[in-house]
C-alpha cells in the first residue's frame, strides 16, 4: 500500500508541523515510513533524523500495552485516553494488529477508534493491520513511535501479546504494561517459569466481574514480587474495570511512576538508545542476514557503536550498509 500524493511537503516543513502536533503531518510522516519506494524511504530517514535531534532522549512517554485478545486492552486504552485528555495531555495510539485470525485484522484499530472517538485534535489513532510480515512490521513500529513521540505527550502502542508470534513491545516501549483478566492461570505460570518476561506494570482488568480478581492480583504479586531493592523496579499489579472506569487513575499513576523511576535511576536514555540499537540490528538482519552482522563484528560490536555515536540510528544504518558494500542502500 502506498500513499504517494503529487505534492509531498518539504522535509523541514513536515518535521516542524509534526513537532507542533499536527495530526495531518503525523499521518503523512507515518505514510512516509510505510512507503517502500526508494526515494520515499530516504525522505522518511531524513524526517526521523530531524525529529530525533531534540526529542530522542528527551521527554514523552512510550507505553506498550499488550496481552491476550479479549482482555480489554482497547477498552482500557480508551479509558486511559480520556484520563490523559482530562489532564491536558495529547495522545498518539498505534494499534498493531498482525491480521490475527482471532481479531480479524483491522478490527483492533477500528474498535479503539470507536471507543475513544477520533474527533479530539489531541488524539491520533493509527492502525497497522494486515501486513502479514511480522518481522517487517515490528521493525517499523519503532520509527513510527518516534514520529508520534515528537507530536504527542504520550504514545500508546496496543499489541496482541499471545503465543510466539507476539510483537516484542519491550523493544520500543519505555514502559511495558501487560493486561490480563481474572483467572489467567496460564500467564501466571509463564511468569513464574520465566517463559514470559516480567512487564513493568501488570493490569488485572474486568474487576467488575466478581471477586476472583483479588486472588489473581495476589497470585501475580507472588509470581513477580521481588523484595524491593532500591535499584530494582517492582511492577505494580493494578486491578481495573475499563468498562466501569475504575482503577484507571491508579493505572495512569503506575505507568507515570515507572517512567519517573527510569529517569531517577538514569535508565531512560540508555533504554531508548537500546531501542535504536535493536532497530539497527533488526534492519541489518533483514537486509544482510547473520553473515552481514558477523562481518560488522557481531551484535555486541554494533550495539557499542550505536551507543557511542552521536548520529541517529538512520544515519548509522546507512553507514553500516555502506561498509557492507551494499548495492541497495539501507534506507531503500
Ligand atoms: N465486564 C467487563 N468487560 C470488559 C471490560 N473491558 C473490556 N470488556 C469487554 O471485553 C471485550 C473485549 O474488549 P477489548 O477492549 O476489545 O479487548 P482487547 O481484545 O484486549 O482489545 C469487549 O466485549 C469489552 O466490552 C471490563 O472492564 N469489564
Ligand atoms: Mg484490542
Amino acid at each position: 500500500m502506498t500513499h504517494h500524493r503529487p505534492q509531498e511537503p518539504d522535509v523541514a516543513e513536515l518535521a516542524a508541523a509534526v513537532a507542533a502536533g499536527s495530526r495531518h503531518a503525523v499521518a503523512t510522516g507515518l505514510n512516509w515510513i510505510d512507503d517502500r519506494r526508494p526515494g520515499m524511504h530516504r525522505r522518511a530517514g531524513e524526517l526521523l533524523s530531524r525529529l530525533s535531534q531534540d526529542r530522542f532522549a528527551g521527554d514523552g512517554h512510550i507505553i506498550g500495552l499488550t496481552g491476550p485478545p479479549g482482555v480489554g486492552k482497547s477498552t482500557l486504552s480508551a479509558a486511559l485516553i480520556r484520563h490523559w485528555l482530562h489532564e491536558g495531555r495529547s495522545v498518539g495510539v498505534l494499534a498493531v494488529d498482525p491480521s490475527s485470525p482471532i481479531s480479524g485484522g483491522a478490527l483492533l484499530g477500528d474498535r479503539l477508534r470507536m471507543l475513544a472517538g477520533n474527533d479530539d485534535p489531541r488524539v491520533f489513532i493509527r492502525s497497522l493491520a494486515n501486513r502479514g510480515d511480522y518481522g517487517g512490521l515490528s521493525a517499523e513500529v519503532w520509527p513510527m513511535s518516534l514520529v508520534m513521540q515528537a507530536a504527542f505527550d504520550i504514545v500508546l502502542i496496543e499489541t496482541v501479546g499471545v503465543g510466539q508470534r507476539e510483537i516484542d513491545v519491550a523493544s520500543f516501549s519505555d514502559t511495558t504494561c501487560f493486561v490480563l483478566q481474572p483467572q489467567s492461570g496460564d500467564t501466571i505460570q509463564f511468569l513464574k517459569a520465566g517463559i514470559m518476561e516480567v512487564p513493568d506494570v501488570v493490569v488485572v482488568n474486568k474487576a467488575d466481574l466478581g471477586i476472583a480478581w483479588q486472588k489473581t492480583v495476589a497470585d501475580l504479586a507472588g509470581a513477580i514480587g521481588i523484595a524491593g531493592a532500591d535499584d530494582i523496579w517492582v511492577p505494580p499489579v493494578v486491578p481495573t474495570s475499563a468498562a466501569a472506569q475504575t482503577g484507571i487513575a491508579d493505572l495512569a499513576h503506575g505507568l507515570a511512576d515507572h517512567r519517573a523511576w527510569l529517569v531517577a535511576h538514569g535508565r531512560l536514555a540508555p533504554k531508548r538508545l537500546g531501542f535504536a540499537a535493536d532497530w539497527v540490528l533488526k534492519r541489518l538482519d533483514q537486509e544482510f542476514g547473520r553473515r552481514g552482522l558477523a562481518r560488522l563484528g557481531g551484535e555486541a560490536a554494533v550495539r557499542a557503536e550505536v551507543a557511542a555515536s552521536p548520529t541517529t540510528a538512520f544515519e548509522q544504518l546507512d553507514r553500516f550498509s555502506e561498509r557492507l558494500g551494499a548495492a541497495t542502500p539501507a534506507t531503500r
